[in-house]
């Protein structure tokens, strides 16, 4: 098994689509420059009873995906109003502004290629991008493009409800606000509501309790404190290396050891970026045909761990360890897909462990036993060399489990640790989490939490049967996570907006994923990742981070084939679609 033979199931069913078109006209909303909203009075059809709209789309979110919706939707003459709960734009890159915290993507590749101009303008200095010049690229595009007045924030969407006589969706926010539209595009994001485990005794700590998902806008101070912190995904692995070299004591409560490869971050040579700015359509083509839709700079090895000797898969490994980044797991072709082959990759990493952490002890509980890569891989500066500091303890809370919070710090089984600051570094409810949380209900007045009580069902990732018009942008079922989020949102707001301009030409009124093709897709998506090592772990791609959440993978592996799915729904009048 390989990227290469991961195929799409043909879908088994019969499509109902509009072909020559739904025959209906609808009001359209018409945004004037002065920012008056008014209404082309386009005629309403015999059965169109339907209330005015106030505006054609409201997208939800002014992340990445929102603030490219909102641009291209705006292009096609729609009338479109976005809401974001942060007081300014960027997503994930607004709230994750913890110590350390960087993208996992070269930033020559996490950034927007729909306009040229854009891309030759903004000059990226470091690798890997950190979080406050990512902030400031969401910032200047927000101005760039002039998208600021149309969203309104420290706005939460809190309800979404279709209604079927109408045809329409009525949005309400938390400011008591409703607003009708015929289209919701949800741009919430995979990473948004933060996960905080319930902990006894949360509430007694006297010191100050943060999440690196909701970090404080004006930082922390966390000098001659005694900081804790809880988890050791990506958010903690970027973060303990920086709190170690500020706090008195850093203590580590670990449930899952991690395995990380080194970023090897620094600056960005500008001759390297002047050479992707010279060819840069040609350099987003070459990642997007590449299974993650990122690093084809690092292409993957086409040969398998087993057509070589142990001696040349260790040389293959340390290139890439040298070279740093994810592309490590791209050594060998069947790293992902065999758990033998896998194991020669986890075994380099283990060694590299015992050869950094001095402390044996210490060396042992962080060594990862499961398959690498099955829960995100890491990369890091330093991390591993963190724990060979006197100043930082690990607390394998596996083997020594978390009793309490007390009011002067964390107790595991084996003692009290006194802590000043406690830290959750335990991530996020993925995927799922903002979108079910936003009330959203569709046809019948059927809630998503209840169409989703047993994992999310949806077509394409991109919509859900009995929830006309909702679009999610990266949702789960499409390749989100496991691609360069910004490629699969551009892809995704480019296949919604074509698809919003096809309805409009071909007079519908709805477009609706039908059940069968839905059903049919998660069972495709949970095959493909069956494929896999995925599976194998307890991870977020899983949900298994957050009590009671059903277990289903939930991103789909394999960019470039989802793409082309995608392409040929559209290209078949949105086959597996209801339009009417
Ligand atoms: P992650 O990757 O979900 O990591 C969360 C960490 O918190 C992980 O080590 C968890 O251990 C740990 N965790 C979660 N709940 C608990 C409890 N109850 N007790 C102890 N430890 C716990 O989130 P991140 O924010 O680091 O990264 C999310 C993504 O953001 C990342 O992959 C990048 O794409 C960016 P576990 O492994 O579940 O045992």
């Amino acid at each position: 098994m390989s990227w290469d033979t991961l195929q799409l199931r043909p879908r088994q069913t019969n499509f109902v689509s509009a072909g020559a078109g739904c025959d209906r006209a609808f009001p359209h909303v018409a945004l004037f420059s002065d920012g008056v909203t008014t209404e082309e009075t386009a005629p309403l059809t015999a059965e169109g009873d339907h209330d005015r709209v106030d505006v054609d789309v409201v997208i939800v979110g002014a992340g990445f995906g929102g603030l490219y919706a909102l641009h291209r939707l705006r292009g096609l003459g729609l009338a479109v109003r976005a809401f974001e709960a942060g007081t300014g734009v960027g997503g994930t890159w607004y709230w994750n502004r913890y110590p350390g915290a960087r993208c996992d993507v070269e930033s020559l590749e996490y950034s927007y290629s729909f306009d040229e101009q854009l891309q030759q303008d903004w000059d990226w200095t470091e690798r890997y991008a950190a979080q406050p010049e990512i902030l400031a690229y969401a910032e200047h595009v927000a101005d760039r493009f002039d998208l600021l007045a149309d969203i309104s924030f420290e706005t939460r969407v809190v309800g979404a409800a279709f209604d079927d006589a109408t045809s329409t969706w009525s949005v309400e926010t938390d400011r008591g606000e409703r607003v009708r539209c015929r289209f919701v595009v949800a741009a919430t994001g995979c990473l948004s509501t933060a996960n905080t485990p319930e902990i006894d005794g949360l509430a007694t700590f006297e010191g100050t309790v943060l999440h690196t998902g909701r970090w404080p806008r004006d930082g922390v101070d966390l000098a001659g404190l005694r900081v804790g912190i809880i988890g050791t995904g990506s958010s903690a692995v970027q973060a303990i290396p920086m709190i170690a070299a500020e706090a008195a004591r850093l203590t580590v409560f670990q449930r899952t050891p991690q395995y990380t490869i080194p970023a090897r971050n620094g600056p960005l040579d500008p001759a390297e970026q002047a050479d992707v700015k010279a060819r840069y359509a040609e350099f987003r083509e070459a990642n997007e045909r590449m299974a993650n839709a990122f690093a084809s700079k690092f292409p993957s090895n086409r040969i398998n761990t087993s057509d070589v000797s142990q001696d040349e898969r260790d040389r293959e490994f340390e290139v890439r360890w040298e070279r740093g980044g994810t592309p490590f797991l791209g050594a060998f072709r069947d790293l992902v897909f065999d758990l033998d082959a896998n194991e020669y990759a986890a075994e380099f990493v283990r060694k590299k462990i015992a050869g950094i952490v001095e402390d044996v002890d210490t060396a042992t509980k962080l060594t990862p036993l499961h398959p690498i890569g099955c829960k995100r891989l890491v990369i890091d500066t330093d991390y591993y060399a963190t724990f060979n500091r006197p100043t930082v303890d690990l607390v394998d809370v596996f083997d020594d489990p978390i009793i309490a919070i007390r009011p002067d710090g964390l107790e595991t089984e084996s003692g009290l640790h006194e802590l000043d600051v406690l830290i959750f570094a335990t991530g996020f409810d993925a995927m799922t989490g903002s979108l079910l949380r936003m009330n959203i209900t569709g046809r019948s007045a059927l809630s998503l939490a209840d169409a989703w009580a047993a994992g999310p069902v949806n077509y394409l990732g991109l919509a859900v049967p009995g929830f006309p018009n909702l679009f999610t942008v990266t949702g789960p079922g499409s390749p989100s996570v496991l691609a360069n989020m910004i490629v699969a949102i551009e892809q995704h707001v480019e296949w919604i907006a074509d698809c919003l301009a096809w309805l409009d030409a071909a007079g519908c009124e709805t477009i609706e994923a039908q059940s069968d093709a839905a059903t049919d897709w998660v069972a495709h998506v949970n095959g493909v990742a069956d494929q896999t090592i995925y599976p194998s772990c307890n991870s977020w791609y899983l949900g298994a981070n957050v009590p009671g959440k059903p277990r289903v993978f939930m991103p789909l592996l394999g960019y470039p084939q989802y793409k082309r799915r995608c392409d040929e729904v559209a290209a078949a009048g949105y086959d597996g679609f209801t339009t009417a």
